[in-house]
Formats: structure tokens, C-alpha cells, sequence
């Protein structure tokens, strides 16, 4: 068997590792190891992309939503939670605030919010359109489930990017989380996203009861399905859900999962996400591999983050400002909009629906 600095630069030379190799590094527990991981990790990706990191920023429009995610703060059943939808202005004004800080992309996301998806998700593609033609920034969709047919509407409003995350390639604790939800139809979105010239991303959660050969399991399939952007979050337990007496795991286990992504995804994008630890992890994301803030919010907007609903945001910890601040005291600096529509022209999936 391969010891593990051998899986470290197999992995880092060809790009390519077994579940089981995968396993073997997601099961790092030696502090010296995990070292090699994360150096590794940022060896490649100082190698595909120098010293520039992305940034994308963050419009949850509509926190309201049909399903009943036990993991998700914004389930149906959480009644009694402040939640609130955005206008077309508002959100065309965020978005062009976002634009002019120098941000890469708005992530526009709601919930399952059945006011957006009536006649024919007429709601959500307007809003698309009106952040394309009035801004111009680029755009992810962060909808929700959507039928196949809409992908290339989607397209067609001026979206860049489809994001929905399977969360895990177990299948049965899939089902146990996304409750009356179709696995095969999630894993679906991406590809018919792909299909009609969008590009994809795809995310596992870490923290929710799965094991370790689960995660390397989530690792090889989300590396293998062809998005050009995967992700990993730690699970924040969420008050008034059914997991909200879980216990928290520290980010170690996303750290890892980060590393090894990096390593299977070369020239990918593999966010940092603010919304799990706020600005406070930052840093340990950066140094393990990853090439993307993601989850930027300004404050005085009343918005609200995923995960985490409200930490860093008022005070400003989650501002363009501060997170372009800390980059360069990393010794990074932000992508140029230029920079960044290179990398989708060179990645975006040639249409074929
Ligand atoms: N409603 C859409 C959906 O579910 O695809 C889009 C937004 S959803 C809120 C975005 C993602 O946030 C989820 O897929 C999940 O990966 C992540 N998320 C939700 N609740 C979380 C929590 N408590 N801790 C960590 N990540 C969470
Ligand atoms: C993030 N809160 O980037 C956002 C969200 C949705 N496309 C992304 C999970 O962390
Ligand atoms: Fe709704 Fe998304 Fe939360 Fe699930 S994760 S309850 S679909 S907002």
C-alpha cells in the first residue's frame, strides 16, 4: 500500500487518485501530514492560478422555501424565523454595488420560495435578465431543484453559473436529510446545467453523520462529474431543526477535504466560504487549497448568509473592504473581472440542449 506522502504526490502529479487513496488522506490525523496535504494543495493551485483569488458575493433574495432540509435554518417547518424576499431593484442594486467593489460574481440564491417559481419561474428569470442587462456582473443561479427544461431559459437570462449541492453521494442519508426529495434528480441538475452551456458546481456538507469512507466516496464522485466548481461546508447546527442538538465538528475535516479536492480538481474553483466560520477562517481555507471567497455580504443591506445568518455580517467582517484587506496581508490579491471571465470562457461547457 502507498504510504501517504506517496498518495500526496501521486495525486499532485496525475491529478487522479482511487476512493480508496482518497480515503487514506481524508483519515490524516498526524499533524505533519496534514502539513504535506495543505502544501501540496497550495502548490497546485500557486501553479494553475499565481496569487489571485476570486471573490464572489453573496444575495440570498429570498429566504422563504417549500422544503424541509432537516439540516437548513430556512426550512418550511421553522416557523416563527425573520425572513424576508428582495425586489427586482433591490437586488439589481446589490448586485451593481457588488460590481462596482471590484467582486467577480453575484451569487444570487434563494430558497424553494413558490412566489418565484409561479408561471413558469417567471420571477426568477426576470431577475436574472434584470442583473444582466442593467449590471453586467456575472451571475450564479442558486434556485434550488429546477425541471430540465429551465436550464437553458436560465442560460438564455444571462446566467454563468447553476450551483446546487448534492451534499453527499450516500444515497440513503441523502433521503434522511433532503426530505421528499429525488437524489437522482439532484445529481441530474448538474448535469443538465452542464447541457445547456452552464456552467456547474456541486458541494458536500461534512458533520451531518456520514463517515469517513462516505466523505472519500463524495470527493471522487463530485470530482468526477465535471463541474468547475466543487465546495465543501461544515455543517452549522441551525435552532428549531431537527439537528439542531448535533454536535459542531471543527473545520479539520473540510480543511482535508479542501486539500484533496485541490488536488483532483487542478485548474477548479473551490470556494472558502465566510459562511461557515466567518472571517475567521479565511486563512486555513486559503492555505489549504482554495482559490475562491465565497459568501462576501455587505453589511446595512439586511441579508442574511446560509449557515451562518447573521456572524461577521453587520460588522462588516464580510465586506468587500475587509476580505480584499486580508488577501493581500496573505500575500494574495483579488481577481480582476477580466481575469475572472477568462477562466469561464476557458471552462464554460459547450451547449448541447
Ligand atoms: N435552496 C437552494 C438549495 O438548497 O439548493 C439554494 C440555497 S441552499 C440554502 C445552499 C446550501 O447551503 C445547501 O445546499 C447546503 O449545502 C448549505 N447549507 C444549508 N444549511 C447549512 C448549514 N446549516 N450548515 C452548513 N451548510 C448549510
Ligand atoms: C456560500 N452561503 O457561498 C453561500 C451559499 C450558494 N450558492 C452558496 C452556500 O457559502
Ligand atoms: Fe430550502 Fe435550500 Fe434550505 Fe433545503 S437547503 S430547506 S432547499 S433553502
Amino acid at each position: 500500500m502507498l504510504m501517504i506522502q506517496d498518495i500526496i504526490a501521486k495525486a499532485e502529479k496525475e491529478s487522479r487518485l482511487t476512493p480508496d487513496e482518497i480515503f487514506e488522506l481524508m483519515s490524516i490525523t498526524d499533524k505533519g501530514e496534514l502539513e504535506e496535504l495543505y502544501a501540496a494543495a497550495r502548490r497546485v493551485r500557486d501553479r494553475e492560478f499565481g496569487k489571485k483569488i476570486f471573490t464572489y458575493g453573496f444575495v440570498y433574495f429570498s429566504t422563504y422555501c417549500k422544503n424541509n432540509c432537516t439540516f437548513c435554518y430556512y426550512r418550511t417547518s421553522n416557523t416563527g424565523i425573520d425572513r424576508y424576499r428582495k425586489s427586482k431593484e433591490e437586488i439589481v442594486q446589490l448586485s451593481a454595488s457588488l460590481q462596482d467593489a471590484g467582486i467577480n460574481l453575484s451569487d444570487l440564491t434563494m430558497g424553494e420560495d413558490p412566489q418565484m417559481y409561479k408561471d413558469g419561474y417567471k420571477n426568477l428569470l426576470d431577475i436574472i435578465s434584470a442583473v444582466h442587462d442593467e449590471v453586467g456582473i456575472n451571475i450564479m443561479a442558486s434556485p434550488g431543484a429546477l425541471p430540465q427544461e429551465m436550464f437553458s431559459k436560465v442560460r438564455d437570462a444571462g446566467a454563468d453559473w447553476y450551483a446546487c449541492y448534492q451534499e453527499t453521494y450516500n444515497r440513503g442519508l441523502f433521503e434522511s436529510l433532503r426530505l421528499n426529495q429525488s437524489y437522482d434528480d439532484r445529481r441530474n441538475q448538474k448535469i443538465w446545467a452542464m447541457e445547456a452551456g452552464l456552467l456547474a458546481e456541486d458541494g458536500m456538507m461534512i458533520g451531518l453523520g456520514e463517515s469517513v469512507r462516505d466523505r472519500a466516496e463524495t470527493i471522487a464522485e463530485m470530482s468526477s462529474l465535471g463541474c468547475a466548481q466543487v465546495r465543501a461546508m461544515t455543517f452549522v447546527p441551525q435552532v428549531g431543526t431537527p439537528m439542531q442538538d448535533f454536535t459542531p465538528y471543527d473545520s479539520t475535516e473540510e480543511l482535508k477535504a479542501i486539500a484533496i479536492m485541490r488536488l483532483l480538481n487542478q485548474d477548479k474553483l473551490i470556494p472558502c466560504s465566510l459562511d461557515v466560520e466567518g472571517i475567521a477562517g479565511l486563512r486555513t481555507r486559503i492555505n489549504a487549497g482554495a482559490n475562491l471567497v465565497t459568501s462576501i455580504v455587505p453589511p446595512s443591506q439586511h441579508l442574511a448568509g446560509v449557515a451562518q445568518h447573521e456572524l461577521d455580517i453587520e460588522n462588516g467582517n464580510r465586506s468587500v473592504e475587509h476580505v480584499f484587506e486580508m488577501l493581500e496581508d496573505m500575500g494574495h490579491h483579488h481577481a480582476s473581472s477580466a481575469e475572472y471571465r477568462s477562466f469561464l470562457n476557458a471552462h464554460r461547457p459547450k451547449r448541447v440542449a
